[in-house]
């Protein structure tokens, strides 16, 4: 019963400071903060007891809330637990809401905001998961759009009923934000205005990602970094599980299995591989390792009610957790980073952040499984002291702030990448993501395609499932469906849990193999229009993954669609399982990106949208060979026999972009008679495209008929339509 005490304990505490509870709370201000958006104020709204985790940046007011508004929350508070209402009007579909299993529309769905370890997400039938967004959308029939953001990180409910959004919490009160726009893209805008956007990632973090935990040894590691070389798989990063720590223990290596990192990662540099490690937050409370010695020198970590430190057990056993709500902890924390990434690693993977706790010593009915919600985390610079009740969705949040800047300040000519399990609406600023341990199984399969879109419309476009499912043995069968259309999400990484079937590309037998590498193959083709599709996300807020509403916000039929998605605005991905899908109206064209890939039954079919052109590259291994030897543009005329597209391109890691060396190249294509013409019409940026691109294959599609030519980038191309 500890747990229930502490809890009693808490509310009790804060009864008694506050006083009298009440219920209605008037609002003291609202203001607006930017193009449509308005900031409401409770009355009583203290940033010392719900500290904003989620904004970029503090808002500006620059007015007040406009006389025709319409959106109004109620704000409750009661019994020290602060709520809000936002009554709904009309015919509405609801989206967001973050990390959730279930549909894409979420009228009539409640989860809970308390980010927890959940296996096959099978805590409370999946209505709570590793992270949290506190943030709806709602679509109105006409295609207008609002979106709600309940800017705290208190322990929380979320109710999408059909007559209101509720959001009721357990402690203090919250601002709310909310912007009305006319589409729901220009509300994930506003979403992005103040929640900020993620970073341009470096181009590898867009290949094929392999990984297992269980990839046990360095011999391990390379056998399956050389099989993909030997068998002509593209793939850009093999993953280090927590196999290769030293007793699980953070920041070490184990000197038998993995004896020489550096030697390992300079292994796969050389074979066009990119290395991820992993990184949990428990450090093992032994007094001779020395991460735990500089931590407990720092005094930095989190303290149980009664000031001692507390201790959970996690992977490594007993362990001590940093609180990363001090600014000297996150500091101490990115310090640790240096060491360990000057042996070659790439790229960090954050897991068991919420954060896990076994809680072996509690009895099984008690447990929570993270640490009691009494803790105490000392705060900082702007962050108030409070109790793990309101830190405990900004856990993850944090860490990755404070991993983020130890990647950045150990390498800090290059793009950090960062993955982390757990988190919180507005984390998407340091890291991606993936959607934990699902499993091996159809209704996994099919929820990966909602709940990544649903990642995308609560602002984090980088995100993506363990293609394959990460527990239990899959088939042949459902790896190659999954991979055929995770090869067109955002992040695409195999991963397996240890104990269950090898799921390698090539692990099913020969035919498996085949579809597998179609799969990859594509994925590498269509590099050029993902990374562009990134930059856009990366200055807009756009999702990269969409919703097949976005193709056309008045089509009510589309609403529900949640088996077929798009990539960017122009591509459609129609995934094998996919029975009758609603499809957005107008010219559609199927497109073949590999030979033989239209004839493989596991393949998504893939559709460019009329009045587009996307730009493609070269089948490569990995991103360090050359995409464009001839940069192919697909072009799908619209009625009038016009098409537009964007190729954009940089150093591909590096912040040089950031001065200007970049190129945004705009295609048009335009219909003269019996040809199309299709030409550079002009670049913005620095540098010098014609370096890397000179010939081009343009390819023109009309009516399930394809012509071709080629050109260069500096006459442009003609193709006839004879
Ligand atoms: O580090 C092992 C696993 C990891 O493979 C998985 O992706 C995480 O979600 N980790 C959880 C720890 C517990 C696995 C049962």
């Amino acid at each position: 019963m500890k747990f229930k005490n502490s809890i009693a304990f808490v509310i009790t505490a804060v009864t008694v400071l506050s006083g009298t509870a009440q219920k209605a709370v008037t609002i003291q201000s609202k203001t607006l903060v930017g193009d449509n958006i308005v900031m409401f104020v409770p009355t009583g709204f203290d940033k010392n007891k719900t500290p904003s985790l989620i904004l970029e940046n503090e808002p500006v007011v620059k007015g007040t809330m406009p006389s025709s508004w319409t959106l109004v929350p109620e704000i409750s508070f009661e019994n020290n637990k602060a709520s809000a209402r936002l009554s709904l009007n009309g015919e509405i579909s609801l989206y967001g809401g973050g990390e959730v299993t279930g549909p894409l529309l979420r009228n009539g769905q409640s989860i809970k905001l308390w980010n927890t370890d959940t296996g096959a997400y099978s805590v409370e039938g999946g209505k709570r998961l590793y992270q949290s967004h506190p943030w709806v959308m709602g679509v109105r029939k006409d295609g207008t759009s609002f979106g709600v953001l309940f800017d705290t990180s208190w322990k929380a409910e979320l109710h999408t009923n059909s007559d209101a959004i509720i959001f009721n919490t357990e402690g203090a009160l919250f601002r709310i934000f909310i912007i009305d726009r006319a589409s729901p893209q220009e509300v994930l805008k506003g979403l992005a205005e103040l929640t900020g956007t993620m970073k341009m990632p470096a181009r590898w973090t867009l290949g094929y990602h392999q990984c297992r935990f269980s990839y046990d040894s360095e011999t391990r590691v390379k056998e399956i970094a050389d099989t993909f070389r030997a068998k002509k798989l593209p793939c850009d990063v093999i993953w280090m599980d927590i196999d290769y720590m030293d007793g699980y223990k953070v920041f070490t290596f184990d000197k038998k299995r993995f004896p020489n990192p550096t030697k390992l990662n300079s292994y796969l540099h050389d074979k066009g591989f990119k290395a991820v490690y992993m990184i949990d937050p428990g450090v093992k409370a032994d007094t001779t390792y020395s991460v735990y010695q500089s931590g407990s020198k720092n005094d930095v970590w989190v303290k149980r009610s009664n000031g001692k430190e507390y201790q959970g057990q996690v992977w490594p056993g007993y362990c001590a957790f940093p609180d990363y709500s001090m600014p000297r902890t996150r500091e101490w924390w990115a310090g640790l980073y240096k060491n360990f990434l000057a042996t070659g690693i790439d790229g960090v993977w954050n897991d068991v952040n919420e954060p896990a706790v076994f809680e072996s010593d509690i009895p099984e009915s008690e447990r929570l499984g993270t640490m009691p919600s009494d803790n105490v985390h000392r705060g900082g610079g702007n962050l108030p002291e409070g109790p793990h009740l309101l830190y405990h969705n900004a856990y993850g949040r944090l860490m990755v702030e404070a991993s983020y800047n130890g990647i950045t300040a150990a390498n800090p000519n290059k793009r950090p990448f960062l993955l982390t399990r757990s988190n919180l609406l507005g984390g998407h600023r340091y890291a991606a993501t993936w959607t934990g341990d699902n499993y091996a199984s159809w209704e996994h399969l099919k929820l990966s395609v909602p709940m990544s879109i649903t990642l995308g419309l609560s602002g984090q476009p980088f995100n993506g499932p363990d293609i394959g499912g990460f527990l239990g043995n899959t088939s042949g069968e459902l790896w190659a469906n999954w991979i055929s259309f995770g090869v067109f999400m955002p992040f695409a990484r195999g991963h397996a849990c240890a104990g269950t079937n090898n799921k390698e590309p090539w692990a099913y037998g020969p035919e498996i193999e085949v579809s597998s590498r179609i799969a990859l193959e594509r994925r590498y083709r269509l590099l050029p229009y993902l990374y562009t599709s990134f930059y856009k996300s990366s200055t807009t807020g756009l999702p990269v993954m969409a919703p097949v509403f976005f193709a056309d916000t008045k089509d009510a039929r589309l609403r529900a669609e949640e088996q077929v998605f798009l990539v960017g605005e122009n591509l459609l991905v129609i995934p094998a399982f996919a029975k009758n899908p609603n499809l957005p109206a107008g010219i559609w064209e199927k497109f073949s990106l590999i030979d033989g890939d239209l004839e493989d039954k596991y393949q998504a079919t893939i559709k460019v949208k009329g009045g587009s052109i996307l730009p493609l590259g070269n089948v490569i291994q990995n991103t360090n060979e050359n995409s464009f030897d001839t940069l192919t543009l697909l072009v799908c005329l619209d009625k009038d026999g016009k098409a537009a597209g964007q190729l954009y391109i940089d150093g591909y890691d590096g912040l040089e972009y950031k001065k200007g060396d970049y190129g945004l190249l705009n295609f048009v294509a335009q219909t003269k008679g019996k040809k199309v013409i299709i030409k550079l019409k002009d670049k913005s940026g620095k540098r010098d495209s014609s370096k890397e691109i000179n010939k081009i294959n343009a390819r023109v599609l009309i009516n399930g008929k394809e012509y071709n030519a080629t050109g260069t980038l500096k006459d442009g191309v003609t193709v006839s339509l004879i």
